[in-house]
């Protein structure tokens, strides 16, 4: 879009006149998990950006606290990404994936497993996180089926968890506002776990917490409720980002590992966010040492450059499919873009970034900086909780009386004037910056959270 919006109350080149504070060349654009009017009537337009930081469409240097959208970790306008994506575009611009391939797929497939936890080799390609992990619920399904044990349809997902927008992701979420307007049109069969976010028993708790290891028992019950014969999966996030940063209890994922283990469940870890070094290693999965049989990746697949996702599944469960007479197709699942050309070619640049530039572990160099800078902000007014791992930060304010989310949107948009980008969830503030940031940036970015929150009533 160009930069130059004509300013409220002025004529468009449509001929329209737009009332004050409204613009009509902002109108067709239907804008995602955004509050249109609101955003329209004051819009927030970033127009360039490079490193650590975007600028507005009216030239202000933002820092970026939170990688574009989770995604950027490698920080923005690396070159690199951007000659591999314009030498693929110039060579083959598409190629079709269903009983045809192109060597680039298979180069970036190879190099994945190479990174991935023990065992996840073998890659199937999609376009978001929400298709990954529809993706990921389906092969989790059809794999029991194919090892004769089809009954095995239940999925458990977990309150307060985030699986993205698909029919799939959405019922085993458990963000309320994503599901409720939709209620009639989830899948059927999928039971919750109960979420892991305690104030009370862990508020200030520098990196994992150590009250919870009972919510992780409460996947027995579950099991005894329904009976592990009809349970296909369970699926968390290692830590949950879009509710506002909730982590796992020490030992929590080891424990969910251990019962699904003993009923023959397949855990699925959802690595959208903390996938390519958020949080220190390649994949939480090894930051936690609890291998999942399934993995679902996207974001910082590809620096955010190209949209493009991958789930990683463990090999006896791709040989599962391998069965039959040699001309059928063993999983009738795929997208047109599975593996697109050009995102493969972002996807391989970015990784050679990631290992070139120790992107992949450097958070875990950092963490300990972060930490402390992020608990700096304890006994700031209204602040109630301070969580971190890796990469990862959250401060979760005391909602406004009857305003819940209201105190937490005037937080995050003080710190966009005052030129940091965070994220806002209700009345949580969540930080996850490119990977490349330098302590004095960390510095800055939670000084000026810091200001804005002894500012805000
Ligand atoms: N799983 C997880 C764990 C996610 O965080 C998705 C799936 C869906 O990915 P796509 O690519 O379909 O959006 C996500 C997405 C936030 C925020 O503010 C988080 C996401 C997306 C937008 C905002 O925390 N995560």
């Amino acid at each position: 879009m160009n930069a130059q919006l004509t300013p409220a109350g002025a004529a468009t080149p449509g001929g329209q006149v737009s009332p004050a504070g409204t613009n009509p060349q902002l109108d067709a654009f239907w804008m995602p998990f955004t509050a249109n009017r609101q955003f329209k009537a004051e819009p927030r337009l970033l127009a360039r950006a490079q490193g650590m930081h975007y600028w507005t469409a009216d030239g202000r240097e933002i820092l970026d606290g939170v990688a574009g959208l989770w995604c950027v970790n490698a920080g923005h306008g690396r070159r690199e990404i951007t000659e591999a994506v314009t030498r693929q575009l110039s060579t083959m611009e598409f190629a079709p994936t269903f009983q045809m391939g192109h060597p680039v797929a298979f180069e970036l497939a190879n190099r994945l497993a190479e990174i991935a936890p023990p065992g996840l080799d073998r890659i199937f390609f999609t376009n978001s996180g929400s298709e990954s992990v529809d993706t990921a619920l389906k092969i989790a399904l059809a794999y029991h089926r194919a090892r004769g044990a089809g009954q095995r349809t239940r999925l458990i997902g977990r309150e307060k968890g985030y699986h993205g927008v698909g029919f799939g992701g959405m019922s085993v979420g458990g963000m309320v506002n994503n599901r409720k307007f939709f209620g009639s049109s989830m899948l059927p069969g999928v039971d919750h776990l109960a979420h892991t976010l305690n104030i009370e028993h862990n508020a200030f708790s520098r990196g994992l917490p150590q009250w919870g290891m009972p919510l992780a028992d409460e996947l027995e019950r579950l099991i005894a409720l329904h009976d592990a014969s009809t349970i296909a999966a369970v699926i968390v996030e290692p830590i949950s980002g879009s509710a506002g940063v909730v982590l796992p209890p020490v030992g929590y994922l080891k424990r969910l590992r251990e019962i699904c283990d003993k009923h023959d469940i397949l855990l699925i870890f959802d690595e959208v966010i903390t996938g390519f070094g958020r949080v220190g290693s390649p994949f939480a999965s090894q930051a936690f040492d609890v291998t999942p049989d399934l993995m679902t990746t996207a974001k910082g697949l590809t620096n955010g450059a190209i949209p493009m996702g991958a789930v990683f599944s463990q090999r006896k469960i791709y040989d599962a499919f391998m069965q039959g007479p040699q001309n059928s197709i063993e999983l009738f699942h795929g997208y047109t873009y599975s593996a697109h050309p050009v995102a493969c070619a972002a996807a391989l640049a970015t990784l050679d970034i990631y290992v070139n530039e120790g992107l992949l572990t450097r958070a875990a160099s950092l963490s300990a900086h972060w930490e402390n800078a992020v608990h700096s902000l304890r006994g700031l007014p209204h602040v109630i909780d301070l969580r971190n791992y890796g990469l990862i930060g959250a401060v979760e304010m005391e909602p406004r009386q009857g305003k819940p989310g209201a105190r937490g949107f005037d937080v995050f948009l003080k710190c966009f004037e005052r030129g940091i980008m965070v994220r806002q969830t209700g009345d949580t503030i969540a930080m996850a910056p490119p990977l490349i940031i330098e302590p004095a940036q960390i510095e800055r970015l939670v000084e000026t959270l810091g200001k804005v929150i002894r500012e805000t009533a």
